[in-house]
């Protein structure tokens, strides 16, 4: 339904997007008694869970890990179908979220943020929607996510394709028909693989055009049987205690045991189990030494090698499908259902980019050096412009005119990945820097953490909030040199090396969730002074 706010709205907390970040912003802000206006530039509730809703789009975080955990009622009402849900069940359950606390009259749809500049005399914000309707606002914060602007590779003759072409990132909300088309999926990241075996049998043909091979590990994903649900909400309070309080986020439980502790049988057998285990618990609780012990990640690399092998019938696409450029952990590994069988389907083919590159794309299809294969649909599962893509974009301007996107031009700057120096009373929840692991929890974190220092301004007669440059320059030092000690590659988007001239910089938090708790405990018990709070009509600043 059009929400046709009026045109010169002014509130006290302006937020920037309606996925799963910027509805709990929006909710915690209301409760904390201020008034706020949700911009969205998509036509619905739901953020990443609206824009990817491609064939097979799915958790791959349990999801009751992943949903709201700030209301039991919420918990006990919300009864998900698998252990993994599927997006349309996501966005439903977001929408119900939404309605149930009575925050759609908060939001407004179709309205992209085109600028959001801060006026120093006045300490607010004034923020321009591209139909030109115009907010201003004391607090102004871009919940716009980390995997929010797709990517689309320069290949040329790209604009030439004249069948359909799809973004995974940016797909239709009406259907999109396959039934009996000749189609090539690009790019195979968790989107690319989690689309194929959806579609691969109604399609006439599905080429899957992959440049790095990936380790790929069952999701195994299941119903949640009714005992299940009667023991997920005999176990709420246990289960915030775990998702509240762990590094990742998760309820994977961490092994006490190192790879070579176990015999050789153990281990074949621990990697079977492994094998079998729900999701993201097989890097959690896998062998403490999965990560760091050469031998170790070799060993469970050959474990999935051989599944390969066993599952692909051809040997040469199996051989293709087995990464040999990365261990096992040093990308973000997808979780599949059924992709690796789908090679077996006839009208399934891989072509391997590494040894035949895609030279262009036709009008009709895409060459590589072997060739031209037909195509009536392409779909571009390429993967997002990471950590700072949607901020860079929004024409955001702090004290000066200073341009958000100049002053991360090297790499974004922030204190807790929510603040950033010269762009007063603006947060970013959710965006580059924050943690690692299982979003949503994290992402929480800083929500509830800016909203208590909102309160903690407007309580002690502050409407100036600016992160002190000593607690940014400390903040990002700790991500960037403890980013090479990481397990990811220089290879992961993570470092945002995927986009064509990006700064490599680390984007997540290096330090993880036990850091951002760390010094969030700090921040609140030394009266916040990271920050310089000052009244927009006083002339100093102060700290405590
Ligand atoms: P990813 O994980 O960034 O994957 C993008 C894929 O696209 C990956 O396989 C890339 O290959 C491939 N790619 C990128 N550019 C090209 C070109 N020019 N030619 C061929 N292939 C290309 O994005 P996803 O959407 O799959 O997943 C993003 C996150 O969403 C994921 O981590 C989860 O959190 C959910 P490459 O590996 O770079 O060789």
């Amino acid at each position: 339904m059009p929400d046709l706010a009026p045109a010169d709205q002014s509130v006290d907390v302006l937020v920037v997007g309606a996925g799963i970040t910027g509805i709990y912003q929006l909710y915690r802000a209301r409760e904390a008694g201020f008034s706020v206006q949700l911009l969205e530039a998509g036509g619905g509730v739901g953020g990443t869970w609206y824009w990817n809703r491609y064939p097979g789009a799915r958790f791959d975080s349990e999801s009751y890990t992943y949903g709201y955990l700030f209301s039991r009622e919420l918990f006990d009402e919300w009864v998900w179908q698998e252990r993994f849900a599927e997006q349309p069940e996501i966005e439903r359950y977001l929408n119900h979220v939404v309605d149930r606390f009575d925050l759609r009259r908060h939001m407004r749809f179709d309205a992209k943020v085109s600028s959001a500049v801060y006026d120093e005399s006045s300490g607010t914000w004034t923020v321009v929607v591209d139909d030109g309707s115009e907010y201003t606002a004391r607090f102004f914060v871009a919940a716009t996510g980390v995997l929010s602007v797709p990517y689309f590779p320069d290949v040329p003759g790209r604009e030439d394709f004249r069948g359909e072409s799809y973004h995974t990132g940016l797909w239709p909300t009406t259907p999109v028909d396959f039934a009996g088309k000749r189609v090539g999926v690009i790019g195979t990241g968790s989107s690319g693989v989690q689309i194929v075996p959806v579609i691969a049998d109604e399609v006439a043909s599905l080429t899957v055009y992959q440049r790095s091979a990936n380790w790929c590990t069952p999701l195994n994903n299941a119903p949640i049987t009714t005992g299940e649900q009667a023991q997920l909400r005999a176990d709420f309070d246990e289960i915030c205690n775990v998702l509240n309080t762990s590094a990742s986020g998760f309820l994977h439980q961490a092994n006490d045991r190192a790879a070579f502790d176990d015999s050789k049988a153990e281990r074949q057998a621990f990697y079977e189990r492994m094998w079998n285990t729900p999701g993201f618990g097989k890097l959690i609780s896998h062998y403490t030494d999965v990560m760091f012990d050469e031998a170790a990640n070799a060993e469970w690399c050959a474990f999935i090698a051989a599944k390969v092998r066993s599952i692909v019938e051809d040997p040469e696409t199996a051989e293709a499908l087995i990464p040999k450029d990365h261990r096992f952990g040093e990308k973000r590994p997808p979780f599949v259902n059924g992709y690796y069988e789908a090679f077996n389907n006839p009208n399934v083919s891989l072509v391997d980019l590494h040894r035949t590159p895609i030279v262009r794309v036709t009008e009709t299809g895409i060459a590589t050096t072997e060739g031209v294969r037909e195509h009536d649909t392409i779909v571009w599962a390429t993967g997002f412009d990471f950590g700072t893509g949607a901020l860079a974009r929004m024409g955001i301007r702090g004290r000066s005119g200073l341009a958000l996107e100049d002053y991360w031009a090297d790499g974004p700057k922030t204190f807790l990945g929510a603040q950033t120096v010269g762009f007063p009373n603006f947060f970013f929840p959710g965006g580059p820097h924050a943690a690692a692991g299982n979003n949503p929890r994290y992402n929480g974190d800083q929500v509830d953490f800016v909203t208590e220092t909102l309160v903690y301004a407007r309580g002690h007669g502050y409407d100036t909030i600016e992160v002190d440059p000593a607690a940014e320059e400390e903040w990002t030092g700790m991500v960037d040199r403890n980013a090479s000690k990481g397990s990811f590659t220089e290879a992961s988007y993570y470092f945002g090396t995927n986009i064509p001239g990006k700064p490599r910089k680390y984007l997540l938090n290096s330090g993880g969730r036990p850091k951002l708790f760390a010094v969030i405990a700090d921040v609140r018990e030394h009266d916040y002074r990271a920050f310089r709070l000052s009244r927009s009509s006083d002339a100093t600043q102060t700290t405590a």
